[in-house]
């Protein structure tokens, strides 16, 4: 068995931002709009007016400040309200390839890799622009690797659940190397227009190059252990899809085919299953609360993360143990985690011990202990 490691990552921020105040002044025009061409079913009372949001709830109740986007112009129109990317031609490179290709060559650059050094390219993301092919596949053709690519979906936990697949794959010996690349672009199944999620996510795109311990070339991390878990639930759901021509009505412009979920039983629910999941691939690993250095966690909820923190170290953890991110980038999905990790490992000293942790939709977890080489 050889010992995988994490050489390098990579991280592609849109140069757009959406602040809060930005986002509720665009929502409230719209929900002006709403209520104004519906005012008489709202008289007669077959239709809910829709309520304003606000800056303060959205800070309060998920520690968001800000998202970027890859374009703001249609989030902010209240009459459109979604995104509008530029139509591309078969022949140039989808949106998520070209967001994949600055964050793994960012990774690649940080271990002092290129493409010939890769064997493997895997497109974690919760979203694929197209079925087929493969956009790991043309990411792999743009980069010029050898080798294979594939994609997968495991929404929120993608990006670790990337991490597991490759890491058993450079540990079995079929590959030497691999690139996980996470291209979320969150804002286009987004729904805007619902007070309830409108303020959750943002864009952003993360790659980590996984090599062989013996192949690094600078600082990386020891992959010790994965554990990737999951449990069926409805209550993060997306109904949109291929068979969506195939049902009555499935093509109106319907809410069912944009995010939708409980947020309150998302929070109830997934709080106790992660803090079990990562207590107990913890003990399996003889990994103490005491060992570990940084936690670098799923960046949906700011409540949520404290509670985690201070359920997996028995205290509330101290300035930079657990760093969030989510304040500036909002929830990027699989992303999240691996921003944090990007952004906050570096400073970490051999033999120290990390956990990154995602969580979300499906139900999904995945874990993967880290140490410093
Ligand atoms: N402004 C003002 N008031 C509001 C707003 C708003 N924007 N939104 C809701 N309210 C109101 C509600 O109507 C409610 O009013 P009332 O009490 O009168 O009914 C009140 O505020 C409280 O609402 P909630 O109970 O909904 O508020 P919470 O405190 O629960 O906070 C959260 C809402 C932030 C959504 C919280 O529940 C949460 O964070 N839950 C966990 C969410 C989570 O982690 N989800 C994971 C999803 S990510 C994932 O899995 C990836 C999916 C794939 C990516 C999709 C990309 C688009």
């Amino acid at each position: 068995m050889h010992q995988p490691a994490i050489t390098g990552t990579g991280v592609f921020t849109p140069s757009q931002i959406i602040t809060n105040d930005e986002l509720v002044a665009a929502f409230n025009a719209h929900a002006d709009l709403y209520n104004a061409e519906n005012a008489e079913k709202i008289a007669a009372g077959l239709l809910e007016p829709k309520p304003y949001s606000s800056s303060e709830f959205i800070h309060a109740a998920s520690g968001i400040e800000q998202r970027y986007v890859l374009d703001k112009t249609g989030v902010l129109d209240p009459e459109v309200m979604h995104p509008w990317l530029r139509e591309r031609d078969d022949d140039e490179p989808g949106q998520m390839a070209e967001m994949a290709l600055e964050a793994c060559t960012q990774a690649l650059e940080m271990a002092g890799k290129t493409a010939g050094d890769v064997d493997a390219v895997l497109c974690a993301a919760s979203n694929h622009e197209r079925a087929y092919p493969a956009v790991a596949i043309e990411i792999q053709d743009l980069l010029g690797i050898q080798g294979f690519a594939f994609d997968m979906n495991v929404a929120c936990s993608s990006a670790t659940f990337g991490i597991q697949a490759a890491a058993d794959m450079i540990r079995s010996g079929s590959i030497r190397s691999a690139l996980v690349v996470n291209p979320e672009i969150c804002s286009a199944h987004l729904e805007w227009r619902d007070r309830d999620c409108h303020f959750i996510f943002g864009d952003v795109c993360t790659a980590v190059l996984i090599e062989r311990a013996e192949d690094a070339k600078g600082l990386h991390f020891l992959i010790k252990s994965t554990r990737c878990a999951t449990q069926f639930s409805n209550n993060i759901r997306n109904n949109n899809g291929f068979l969506r021509r195939t049902r009555k009505d499935h093509m109106e412009d319907r809410r069912d085919m944009q995010f939708m979920q409980n947020g309150r039983k998302v929070f109830k629910e997934v709080l106790p299953l992660v803090s079990k999941h990562i207590a107990d691939h913890m003990a399996d690993e003889g990994v103490a609360a005491t060992d570990l250095k940084r936690l670098w966690l799923h960046q949906a909820n700011k409540t949520m993360n404290d509670y985690i923190g201070k359920k997996v170290l028995g205290r509330d953890p101290a300035d930079g143990e657990q760093p969030n991110i989510l304040q500036d980038y909002a929830n990027t999905s699989s992303a999240g985690s691996i921003i944090a990790f990007a952004k906050y490992s570096k400073d970490l000293q051999p033999g120290d011990t990390g956990l990154i942790c995602s969580f979300g939709a499906g139900y999904s977890v995945g874990s993967v202990i880290l140490e410093r080489a």
